[in-house]
């Protein structure tokens, strides 16, 4: 199933046939703006404050006003999945940018321009079960990655070359130190401590990566939000990825070589299942 018929856009709920975009538009000329991937669970949002606040926060900085007010914005969302009347796993994705106006790359007096849209999405089941294979890469990406911005072509040219290679994710470092995923958080597990790197300006503090450190206590581990390096990240006994739509992935391999046993390990499963426990969705028979 494609796409749900409605967007939600600044001058409301519209069919998405509807929406045009003038060529001279900031997100398309320059990636002047900020984004936002929500879960959605059997039609209710998941962690939907925590992704708004984000939101704030990427525009606040990037000095682009959202033209709403949040509560409205959250209340407009939930509108859209009830307008749609969506049932099923899906996720929503919301653009704002800067608006549009002849090219120029200082901001135009314009208003903002904004769209949501939801998309059918399943959970990953079986990768979550099986764990995923991952690569290294460089990161190459600027000093700000903690807002979500339009411009993603080195996370594009990551996950590209995972792709290539077989890999479902490439694990970036800069400086011997890994920072994130192209399109994830990275945590390892050493001797029943979590680390994770630090929510630094530079790795997007990911919505997933704040709620397993909230129950990484309850899985038995300490959590320690440090940098680690490569070479930790190697001898881990267990490693895994976050996001919205992979949740805790375990990662079963990077660049080939294996991670513990070659199997996802019983602290990230922990972490699987109080995960599903917390996002009120149905349980997964994990092994
Ligand atoms: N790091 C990067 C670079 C990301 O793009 C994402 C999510 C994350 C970490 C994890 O953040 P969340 O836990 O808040 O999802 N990327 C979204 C994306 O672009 N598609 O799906 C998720």
């Amino acid at each position: 199933m494609s796409l749900y018929d409605y967007l939600l856009t600044q001058d409301g709920i519209i069919t998405k046939e509807s929406l045009l975009y003038p060529f001279e538009e900031r997100g398309l000329q320059f990636g002047d703006g900020v984004y936002e991937v929500i879960r959605i669970y059997q039609g209710t949002f998941d962690l939907l404050e925590e992704h708004i606040e984000r939101l704030y926060r990427s525009a606040d900085a990037i000095r682009l006003e959202v033209p709403f007010a949040k509560d409205a914005l959250i209340a407009s969302l939930v509108q859209l999945t009830e307008k749609n009347d969506v049932q099923t796993d899906a996720k929503l994705y919301l653009q704002i940018t800067r608006g549009s106006a002849p090219r120029e790359h200082s901001f135009p007096d314009v208003p903002s321009n904004f769209y949501a849209y939801i998309e059918p999405s399943e959970r990953p089941v079986s990768l979550l079960q099986k764990g995923v294979r991952t690569i290294l890469a460089d990161d190459i990406r600027w000093d700000l990655c903690y807002i979500k911005s339009l411009n993603l072509l080195p996370n594009i040219l990551a996950k590209q070359t995972a792709k290539d290679k077989g890999a479902f994710e490439a694990i970036l470092h800069k400086d011997g130190i890994v920072t994130e995923g192209s399109s994830s958080n990275v945590f390892i597990i050493k001797d029943d401590i979590l680390f994770t790197h630090p929510a630094a300006a530079n790795i997007l503090h990911g919505c997933v990566r704040s709620r397993v450190l909230a129950l990484a206590p309850n899985a038995g581990l300490q959590v320690k939000e440090a940098a680690f390096t490569i070479d930790q990240l190697l001898q881990a006994d267990e490693v895994f990825i976050t996001s919205t739509t992979s949740e805790i992935m375990p990662v079963i391999e990077i660049e080939g070589k294996q991670i513990g046993d070659g199997t996802p390990g019983d602290k990230t499963r922990a972490l699987q299942r109080a995960y599903e426990k917390e996002s009120g969705i149905q349980a997964t028979a994990f092994a």
